[in-house]
C-alpha cells in the first residue's frame, strides 16, 4: 500500500487534527508499536475490514466483548427490534430486570446488580460503595492491574509499602490517591504486612483475578486465598474486577474457575463488562444485598447514570448472554483458544524462539520469554521491540493482535479453525524471519 492511497493514514491524518492522538482511547493509537492504525470500516464474524478494505483476522474483539464474533444475527434481530420501541428513556424497564436477573442467575455471590455504562464506571462505584459500606477511606490494588481511569484508581506504588500511591496521570492531585496502596501482584508477604500495618482502615481489596492488563497473568491460588482470608480477617471488602475475565473466561467468570480451587470462594464485590453488553455501553457492580443496600436511593451511597441500563444496549446485552449460556459454548470456545496458543508455542520453538502462553475460556496471552511472568515487573522485562516486530508481521499476514505487550487477546465462537490454522501459518513466517534476525 502506497502512503498516499492508504485511506488509513489519510484518516488518522484527519482525526488527528479533531480528536487527541486521532483516537478516542489511547491504547488504539499504535503508540507503542508504531505504525497507522487500521480504521475499521466494517466486522463481521472473526473479521474486520479496514479503510483500504484490508481484511483481519480479529483477536482484539473491541477488547472482550466481541464473544460471538461481530454481527452475530441473533444479537443484530434484538438490537434492531429494541431501537424500534426507543432509544432511551431515562426510566426503568422490564428488559433492565431481565437483564439484571440473568447476570444475577450466573454469578452466585452476588444477590443485586447496578447498570452502568462502563468498565470505569463500574469500578469507580463498587468503590465508593465499599467505602460507604464500611465506613473506611483505604484500598489496595495491584501494580499492572488496570480498572479504567478513575482518578483514584490512576496511581502507582508509593515509595515504600507503608506509603500510599503516587499519580500516574497528570490532573490527579496527590490527596485523591493519598488512600491507595499498591502492591506487587502475588506478593503474599507484602499483602500480609499491608493488612498488619493498615487492615482497620482498608475498605476494600480490588484485584483483576487473571490480569489481562498484564496481557495474561494469572493469581495464584495461595495468594487469592490470601486476599480472601485477610479481607475477611479485617472487614474489607474483596472487588472482583471481571470487566475482563466476566462471561469471557467461564460462564460464572473468574471467580467461578478460583472456586474450583477453592471450594466455596467467593468475592464480596463484582465489577463486570464488556461481554455483558454484547459490545454496547454496558458493565455492572454487584454484590450481596448487604452491600447493595446502601445504594441510593435506599441508602446514603450516591451512584447514578443517564443511560444507566440504557434498553438497546441491554437488549444487546440479553442476546449475548443468551447465545454464551448455550451448553457446550465454553468448552468449544476453551479448546480452540488453547489450540491457538499450543499453536504458537509450536511454532517458536521451532525457530528456537522464547516464548510461553496461558488462556482460559476465550481469553488468552503470550510473552516472548521463557516462563510466563508472575507480575509487572517480570511482564515488562519483554523485549518491546521483538514484541513490534511480531505485531507488524502478523499485521501485515492479516492477522489483528493487541497493539501493546501487556494487553490480552480474544478469540470468539465465530473464529474456525482454518482461522486458527491461518493465524499459526502467519506466526510461523514471523517468527522464522525473527528467528533469522
Ligand atoms: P472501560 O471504562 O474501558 O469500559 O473499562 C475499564 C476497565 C476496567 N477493568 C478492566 C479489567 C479493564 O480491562 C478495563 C478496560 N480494558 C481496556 C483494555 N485493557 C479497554 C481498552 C481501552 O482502554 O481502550
Amino acid at each position: 500500500m502506497t502512503q498516499q492511497h492508504d485511506q488509513n493514514q489519510t484518516l488518522f491524518e484527519r482525526a488527528r487534527h479533531v480528536i487527541p492522538g486521532g483516537v478516542n482511547s489511547p491504547v488504539r493509537a499504535f503508540k507503542a508499536v508504531g505504525g497507522t492504525p487500521r480504521f475499521v470500516k466494517r466486522a463481521q464474524g472473526a473479521y474486520f475490514w479496514d479503510a483500504n478494505d484490508q481484511r483481519y483476522i480479529d483477536y482484539i474483539g473491541s477488547w472482550g466483548p466481541m464473544i460471538l464474533g461481530h454481527g452475530h444475527p441473533a444479537v443484530v434481530e434484538a438490537v434492531q427490534k429494541a431501537v424500534l420501541d426507543g432509544f432511551s428513556f431515562g426510566a426503568p424497564t422490564e428488559r433492565e430486570v431481565e437483564l439484571a436477573e440473568a447476570i444475577l442467575a450466573r454469578v452466585p455471590s452476588m444477590d443485586m446488580v447496578r447498570l452502568v455504562s462502563s468498565g470505569t464506571e463500574a469500578a469507580m462505584s463498587a468503590i465508593r460503595l465499599a467505602r460507604g459500606a464500611t465506613g473506611r477511606s483505604k484500598l489496595i490494588k495491584f501494580e499492572g492491574c488496570y480498572h479504567g481511569h478513575a482518578d483514584a484508581l490512576l496511581v502507582k506504588a508509593g515509595s515504600g509499602l507503608a506509603t500510599f500511591g503516587n499519580p500516574t496521570s497528570a490532573g490527579v492531585p496527590p490527596e485523591v490517591v493519598q488512600h491507595t496502596l499498591v502492591l506487587a501482584y502475588n506478593h503474599i508477604a507484602q499483602l500480609e504486612e499491608a493488612f498488619a500495618l493498615h487492615g482497620k482502615d482498608i475498605a476494600c481489596l480490588m484485584i483483576e483475578p487473571i490480569a489481562g492488563n498484564m496481557n495474561f497473568v494469572r493469581a495464584s491460588v495461595p495468594f487469592m486465598k490470601r486476599c480472601r482470608e485477610l479481607c475477611t480477617e479485617h472487614g474489607a471488602l474483596l472487588v472482583f474486577d471481571e470487566v475482563m475475565t466476566g462471561f469471557r473466561v467461564a460462564l460464572g467468570g473468574a471467580q467461578s474457575v478460583y472456586a474450583r480451587a477453592l471450594p466455596g470462594f467467593e468475592p464480596d464485590l463484582t465489577v463486570l463488562g464488556k461481554v455483558i453488553g454484547g459490545g454496547m455501553p454496558l458493565a455492572a457492580f454487584g454484590a450481596k444485598r448487604a452491600v447493595m443496600e446502601h445504594l441510593a436511593p435506599l441508602g446514603p451511597v450516591y451512584q447514578a447514570g443517564t443511560l444507566s441500563g440504557n434498553p438497546v444496549a441491554t437488549a444487546c446485552g440479553l442476546a449475548t448472554l443468551q447465545q454464551i449460556s448455550q451448553p457446550g459454548f465454553y468448552d468449544d470456545l476453551a479448546l480452540k483458544t488453547r489450540q491457538l496458543v499450543a499453536g504458537l508455542q509450536a511454532a517458536a520453538d521451532a525457530q528456537g524462539l522464547p516464548f510461553c502462553g496461558d488462556s482460559e475460556g476465550g481469553m488468552f496471552g503470550f510473552f516472548l520469554m521463557p516462563e510466563l511472568p508472575q507480575n509487572y515487573p517480570e511482564v515488562m522485562t519483554t523485549n518491546g521491540a521483538r514484541f513490534n516486530q511480531l505485531f507488524h508481521g502478523l499485521l501485515d499476514r492479516g492477522v489483528y493482535i493487541a497493539p501493546a505487550l501487556y494487553e490480552a487477546g480474544f478469540v470468539s465462537a465465530a473464529h474456525t479453525d482454518a482461522d486458527i490454522e491461518q493465524t499459526i501459518g502467519a506466526a510461523t513466517e514471523v517468527f522464522r524471519l525473527m528467528g533469522s534476525a
